[in-house]
């Protein structure tokens, strides 16, 4: 039975993401670990779609409810996740206002031209750059946008950074893990690890949720990107606490059942390091499968590293959740203008 089935989802996905085999990727990782991905970076038509669309669909429902006509939210320059909200306003005729934070200590002559800041205006959002760093928790810039629009005479409807410490931000990756468990029935067999990169926690925290009644949650290895590991994972905790609460999940989720692997967010959020550019590569070489420096090249980093580790027993099948995040790259454009 599903967790999900008292909450009201308003479809922005294209419906359940294809798994797909990487052979290439397993065969150049010795072919001792099966590598497969999730393709949650293809789930959608909304501006080239990626996570935040799964936890958006059940956050739209309370936004329309609520009477509010702009989404207001917020993130760094290259967010993925502010231009998911801007799609999101546009697609149910909502205005938005972005707040664009200095995240990431890279410089780039058009970082704040490119890649998803560019889409995030072209759908005609209100994208505010300001000068404040890195921090996943509630930021004064973003309350003072919400007041911003409420003076202006507007209703806005607020959504924290990554849409997680939102009441209803983790439940679309319970429905991950559901979609899993079903896909596995057609497949024969059973994924033995989920590996998933972790900043603001509800990707992840959804999907321990989801996986703790499949009594699995502990297979879920969240690599960390955010690089101040303390905040996320404590995040990560609060969040899967009130969601257990919310759908009723019958028991509390154990320490053990959070596992996060801090070892590949460095040297800094947002800033690969040569090893997650290898990453990067060997992934677009091997499979055609695009990641970026921010999120998904340090996850793709961590699971090729634990693999040649061999931290995955041999003959393991392994899950990559691909979340998204490519037009990131465009603000990168000089760490690969060689490839
Ligand atoms: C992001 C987040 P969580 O924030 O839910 O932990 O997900 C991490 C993550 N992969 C993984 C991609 C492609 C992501 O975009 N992005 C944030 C953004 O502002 O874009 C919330 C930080």
């Amino acid at each position: 039975m599903s967790l999900l089935t008292k909450f009201e989802r308003y479809p922005l996905t294209f419906g359940p993401t294809p798994i797909e085999h990487l052979p290439r990727l397993t065969e150049a990782l010795g072919g001792d670990v099966e590598i497969y991905a999730k393709r949650d970076d293809c789930n959608s038509g909304l501006a080239m779609g990626g996570n935040k669309l799964r936890k958006l669909e059940y956050i739209v429902p309370d936004a329309i409810a609520s009477g509010a006509d702009t989404l207001v939210s917020i993130g760094g320059v290259q967010s993925n996740h502010t231009r998911m909200v801007a799609a999101t306003a546009a697609k149910i005729g909502m205005k938005c206002v972005v707040i664009q934070e200095k995240w990431v200590p890279h410089y780039d002559a058009v970082y704040d031209r490119v890649g998803n800041i560019m889409m995030t205006r072209l759908m005609g959002a209100d994208s505010r750059l300001v000068d404040d760093g890195f921090d996943i928790g509630i930021r004064k810039s973003w309350e003072d946008a919400i007041r911003s629009v409420e003076e202006a005479g507007g209703k806005p409807y607020a959504i924290p950074a990554g849409a997680s410490v939102h009441k209803y931000g983790a439940l679309g990756y319970i429905g991950f893990a559901e979609e899993v468990a079903e896909q596995e029935k057609e497949l024969g067999f059973r994924f033995d690890y989920i590996v998933v990169c972790v900043v603001t926690g509800s990707t992840q925290g959804g999907m321990i949720v989801g996986f703790a009644a499949q009594d699995r949650a502990d297979r879920v290895i969240g690599i960390d990107a955010s690089g101040t590991p303390e905040q996320t994972r404590a995040q990560v905790r609060g969040i899967v606490d009130n969601t257990a609460e919310l759908v009723g999940l019958g028991r509390a989720i154990r320490e053990d059942e959070i596992v996060i692997n801090n070892d590949y967010a460095y040297p800094a959020y947002g800033v690969p390091s040569e090893e997650t550019n290898e990453a990067i590569r060997l992934a677009a070489r091997t499979e055609a499968m695009i990641t970026d420096p921010v999120y998904e090249g340090k996850s793709m980093q961590g699971m090729i590293d634990l693999t040649r580790k061999g931290f995955f027993p041999k003959g393991s099948r392994v899950l990559y959740a691909h979340l998204g995040g490519a037009p990131a790259l465009n603000g990168y454009s000089y760490y690969y203008r060689e490839g």
